[in-house]
């Protein structure tokens, strides 16, 4: 398979604006923010989406979470409130098939999303 976008931006060769990294994963602003915040957590591994993944990426799926609550706080709405998105294949908008967290906030948010 080869490399996406985000496999390019976990392994440096893409810049971002880079939060924060550790072995596992890597977290950068988004490029086209739909909110004031709006952040991406990605693993390092490159798993497709949502559907691939598999009981042995348990841990790794819950440090993603982790790190993205950690951003929350360090970007200042983990209080005033903010919504992590995972959209899975096309007809949810996912647009790069290397698995990413959203993190948005920093204005009110409505629900149902579209
Ligand atoms: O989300 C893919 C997201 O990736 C979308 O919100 C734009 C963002 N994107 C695309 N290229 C870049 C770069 N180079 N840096 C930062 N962010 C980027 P999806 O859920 O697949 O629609």
């Amino acid at each position: 398979m080869s490399e996406t976008l985000f496999g390019k931006i976990a392994s440096g060769e893409i810049p971002v604006d880079l939060l924060y990294e550790d072995d596992e994963v890597v977290a950068f602003r988004d490029i086209n923010p739909q909110a004031p915040v709006h952040l991406l957590v990605i693993p390092r591994k490159p798993i497709p989406t949502l559907n691939d993944v598999q009981p042995e990426d348990a841990a790794l799926i819950g440090h993603l979470f982790l790190v993205a609550a950690k951003m929350a706080a360090r970007e200042g709405i983990a209080e005033s409130g903010y919504r992590t998105v995972v959209n899975c294949n096309a007809g949810a908008g996912q647009t790069v098939y290397h698995l990413h967290l959203h993190v948005l906030g920093g204005r009110p948010l409505q629900w149902p999303p579209g």
